[in-house]
């Protein structure tokens, strides 16, 4: 293959197609994407990822390459459509220097015709656009109930494991990605199979920052040819879920080792005042109390919510943060005196039980309201 130096290579938009026996779809989608190139936009290329189709995939390929000199091809043992997009992206990011690259079957079930739409979204400052079949306006005309059925319960895993609930459809294979959110992405950690790396990949991308939309779609059936997507694919589907929930959770173990840090800065300082400050034991408390939460205020703005676009002052979030504090305290002691009075619960286990329903609390109420995630933010 005859790839120009990335140096000498000018930005371009880059469609990288999974092959797997395509031979009655590949001809026809490359022509149709090369036809949407529209002067003023960067030039297009297309990546073709084959995994040694045993029909004439391949070879309608380089047939079109004399009339596509950007008509790239690469070739490999199959894996799942996922190893396939990681190298496709890979070699793209490596060699044909994109601006944006495109994810999308070969099977003609993805319009090339809306790809000017797409790349509108992107100029408007949007970093993924997802070709999306479950947003007013989309559609799946031809799947069975059984098909849909799967496909919007594996949606909402998805959303609430990854906590990527503004996605609608986060398993769709259309969608247009600024390549510089790519070349951030954690390719490594990604599932290697069909659905689950598209879904994997998305929370990746949203975790990352990137700002998410989604552009409605008809999802018609293929044009020609058998599906490649099998039962192994929705296995790992759902073995890929808890990992996408882990994932998802670092935010949450953040603010519990900061709420840990709290309990070191409340206790250290009371002892300072009440031992070498000679501080009255009654006074202390409050100043230590109000010191932890201070650093615990500072700590999770600057550390555990960080990458969290939040819109409201400093002032207005140190004041929510102690309203879920206060909430927090008040639930942490009727949980201990329901468990220790009620239930009989020794008291240090009853005690322990408190403080783990109020974090909980304090968690999901500064997560939501304090720091609460803009639309399309980390
Ligand atoms: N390179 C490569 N491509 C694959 C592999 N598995 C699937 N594909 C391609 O990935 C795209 C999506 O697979 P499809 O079989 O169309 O999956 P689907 O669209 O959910 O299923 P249908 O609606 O039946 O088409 C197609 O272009 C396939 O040829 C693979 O293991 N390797
Ligand atoms: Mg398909």
């Amino acid at each position: 293959m005859d790839i120009t130096s990335e140096e000498t290579r000018k930005l371009c938009t880059c469609f990288v197609l999974p092959t797997f026996n395509e031979e009655e779809n590949i001809g026809q989608c490359i022509e149709s994407i090369f036809s949407h190139q529209e002067p003023c936009q960067n030039p297009i290329n297309v990546l073709v990822v084959d995994d040694n189709s045993s029909d004439n995939t391949q070879k309608i390929v380089m047939d079109l390459k004399d009339r596509f000199p950007e008509l790239h091809l690469i070739t490999g043992e199959k894996k799942g459509l996922g190893d396939a997009y990681k190298r496709g992206f890979a070699h793209s990011l490596d060699h044909l220097n994109p601006e944006v690259i495109f994810q999308m079957d070969s099977d003609g079930q993805h319009d090339p015709a809306l790809v000017p739409k797409f790349l509108d979204l992107i100029d408007q400052g949007n970093d993924l656009v997802i070709g999306s079949r479950f947003v007013e306006g989309g559609s799946t005309p031809d799947f069975s109930f059984r098909r849909k059925l799967i496909s919007k319960i594996g949606n909402l895993l998805v959303r609430y494991a990854g906590g990527v609930r503004q996605i609608q459809d986060c398993t769709s294979g259309y969608r247009a990605i600024r390549a510089t959110y790519l070349r951030d992405c954690d390719l490594g950690f990604l599932s290697t199979r069909g659905y689950s790396f598209q879904s994997s990949l998305l929370c990746e991308l949203v975790w990352k920052g990137a700002k998410a939309v989604e552009l409605p779609i008809e999802f018609t059936s293929r044009k020609g040819g058998d599906s490649k997507l099998s039962i192994r694919d929705q296995v790992e589907f759902i073995l890929n879920i808890p990992k996408l929930g882990f994932r998802n959770a670092e935010d949450f173990i953040k603010y519990s080792v900061v709420g840990l840090s709290g309990v070191f800065v409340n206790l250290g300082i009371y002892i300072a005042l009440t031992r070498i400050f000679g501080l009255s034991e009654v006074i202390a408390p409050l100043i230590s109390i109000e010191s932890s939460l201070l650093s615990n205020f500072l700590l999770n703005n600057f550390w555990t919510f960080k990458k969290r676009e939040v819109t409201s002052s400093l002032y207005k979030r140190l004041l929510q943060f102690h309203v879920a504090s206060g909430g927090a305290a008040c639930l942490n002691y009727l949980t201990f005196l329901l468990a220790f009075a009620v239930l009989g619960i020794h008291d240090i286990l009853a005690n322990l039980i408190g403080i783990a329903v109020a974090a909980i609390l304090n968690y999901i109420i500064n997560s939501n309201w304090t720091w609460r995630k803009e639309h399309g933010s980390n």
